[in-house]
């Protein structure tokens, strides 16, 4: 397994490990290094949330993997002390590892740096405050499996999916989240039926040796557009309502998706043009 010494250090130590830098790139591991699976959980103010993940999460994941599998926290400086929690879970349970971030800021890069030292064959993402039903994980997993997906996506809009009490102007800004999105990147998320959640399992193979460049929230759609995720699987599932903790939503999250979709249609603009242009 590519367990770096920080890590083993920060589960003696009760300290966390520092999180990789440079390029936002998952690498390819030998087999002889893989785990089954690994999930990231990134976190910002979740004190009160994580242990009850985390103990919710591992049967659900031990159903389906057995025990091959990593719980990787990704923490950025949390002023709650999140990530001292989640140093002191991983020094009581070698399943878990604890990564304090303090030079980078956001979730999509926090998922990815939590993959880049991840081992899993399969790298997976859940929110740390159970608005993403733990369980739903083995559902994910073995529908991947099954259907020899690329990727596995926890979605809102498939069959037995739902929200449970948004506002009114939340369904509103998530529906027209969705359409801009769909809009702008028709060929990409058109056949996605909810490609802004931040709940998926996927093949590390689909998305290694990729370099990702996301601002935000939104991995999934950064993923859709820059790896080669072709078969996907979707699997309902209803988003429940926060019990603790505040959530971090805020207009700048949504100035940032703007960004970001404009920056990944530019992108596909440029490599559309480069396929299209005669070869020398
Ligand atoms: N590492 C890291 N995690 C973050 C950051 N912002 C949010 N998160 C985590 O990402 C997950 C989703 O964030 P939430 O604030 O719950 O966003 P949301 O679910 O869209 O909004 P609510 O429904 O209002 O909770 C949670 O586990 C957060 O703790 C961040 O900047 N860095
Ligand atoms: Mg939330």
């Amino acid at each position: 397994m590519q367990v770096m010494p920080t890590e083993l250090l920060s589960k003696i130590s009760r300290s966390p490990a520092p999180s990789p830098s440079r390029e936002l790139v998952v690498h390819t591991l030998p087999a002889r290094e893989k785990c089954a699976f690994s999930i990231v959980v990134p976190t910002f103010n979740e004190s009160h949330n994580l242990a009850e993940l985390i103990a919710q999460l591992k049967p659900a994941i031990a159903s389906e993997v057995g025990d091959s599998y990593e719980i990787i926290v990704v923490d950025d400086n949390s002023p709650d002390g999140t990530w001292q929690v989640a140093a002191e879970l991983a020094a009581e349970d070698s399943h878990i590892i604890a990564i304090r971030r303090t030079a980078e800021r956001g979730l999509a890069t926090a998922v990815v740096r939590g993959w880049q030292v991840a081992s899993g064959d399969l790298l997976g993402v859940i929110d740390a405050d159970l608005q993403h039903p733990p369980e739903i994980i083995a559902n994910l997993i073995s529908a991947l499996k099954q259907q020899n997906a690329d990727i596995a996506i926890a979605s809102r809009e498939a069959e037995g999916g739902g929200t449970s009490d948004w506002s009114l102007l939340r369904l509103m800004i998530s529906r027209g989240s969705r359409a801009l999105g769909k809009a702008l990147l028709p060929g990409v998320l058109g056949s996605v039926s909810d490609p802004m959640t931040g709940f998926f399992v996927v093949r590390r193979a689909a998305i290694q040796d990729v370099v990702l460049a996301p601002c935000g929230y939104k991995i999934l759609v950064e993923l859709l557009v820059r790896t080669r995720l072709k078969n996907i699987v979707e699997v309902g599932y209803v988003f429940r309502s926060r019990q603790r903790g505040e959530s971090k939503a805020s207009p700048k999250i949504f100035l940032d998706y703007i960004q970001h979709l404009f920056r990944l249609r530019a992108t596909v603009r440029a490599l559309r043009a480069e396929q299209a242009a005669p070869a020398d």
